[in-house]
């Protein structure tokens, strides 16, 4: 390896890289009421070791620490009537002002947010610091959207008991972009879901070339590499087409 290049491997397991200056690293924060939640997805495998080197410092905090009352209360009932409960303003607002800084984007998760992207995952990539801000029950006082808020995201077109799985998704998606967090075998694989890209994968096998009478496809035996490559091609479409037309 030539030597103007960082080492992530060293830096990822002791190397004493960790704590120079060099090293970019991602400052992601959540706020929520179920801490717990993030306690096992983000201590796991890839984003585990992001963390440990230091490459993603992430940091939980309750919203009902933000709160003044006995009943630590962070929801009311909306104006106007209707059914359920909304986040009131105070808690939020106060956390938010305690944690963010000038350069941080505040996000919310809910169903309303728009539609949550790798694109989007790339761009929030880019930033050092996120507070995602994890809503429940009926939704935010607008106030909260209007104010604090610098975007908001869904991660898909269904409703969950809060944002905490939401908020692990996008921080998921984000951490495996940073530079040093994947390793060699993990390469970060998202062409399916680039700008202009082929669309879904197309079929992989593995060895062996039969399993319970099930073969494998002779061309990927064939040693043909163009036959192979116009395989790969025509069943990559062909899924496409068939899953995910929006994408051709
Ligand atoms: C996020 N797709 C689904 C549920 C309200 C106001 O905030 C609310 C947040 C949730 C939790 O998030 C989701 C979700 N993306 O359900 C209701």
């Amino acid at each position: 390896m030539p030597p103007q290049e960082f080492d992530f491997k060293r830096a990822k397991f002791g190397g004493g890289f960790r704590s120079a200056a060099t090293v970019p690293s991602m400052k992601i924060e959540v706020l929520t009421l179920f801490p717990a939640m993030f306690a096992g997805p983000l201590d796991e495998s890839i984003i585990k070791r992001a963390r440990e080197s230091g490459l993603l410092d992430l940091k939980i905090h309750q919203l009902r620490d933000y709160t003044h009352d006995r009943h630590k209360t962070v929801d009311d009932r909306p104006f106007g009537g209707g059914p359920g409960m909304l986040l009131k303003p105070e808690p939020i607002f106060e956390a938010v002002e305690a944690i963010a800084r000038e350069k941080t984007r505040v996000i919310l998760m809910s169903p309303s947010g728009r539609p949550f992207s790798q694109a989007i995952a790339r761009e929030l990539g880019a930033c050092d610091d996120l507070l995602i801000v994890t809503g429940h029950y009926e939704g935010f006082d607008e106030r909260i959207r209007e104010q604090l808020a610098d975007d908001e995201l869904s991660i898909g077109d269904y409703v969950l008991t809060n944002g905490a799985l939401p908020a692990m998704v996008v921080i998921d998606a984000v951490a495996r972009l940073l530079p040093g967090v994947l390793g060699d075998d993990e390469s970060a694989k998202e062409e399916s879901f680039s700008a202009g890209g082929p669309g879904l994968e197309y079929p992989q096998y593995t060895r062996p070339a039969e399993f319970r009478g099930m073969k494998v496809p002779e061309v990927l035996l064939s040693g043909n590499h163009a036959q192979i490559a116009k395989w790969r091609a025509e069943q990559a479409r062909a899924r496409t087409k068939e899953r995910r037309p929006d994408l051709l």
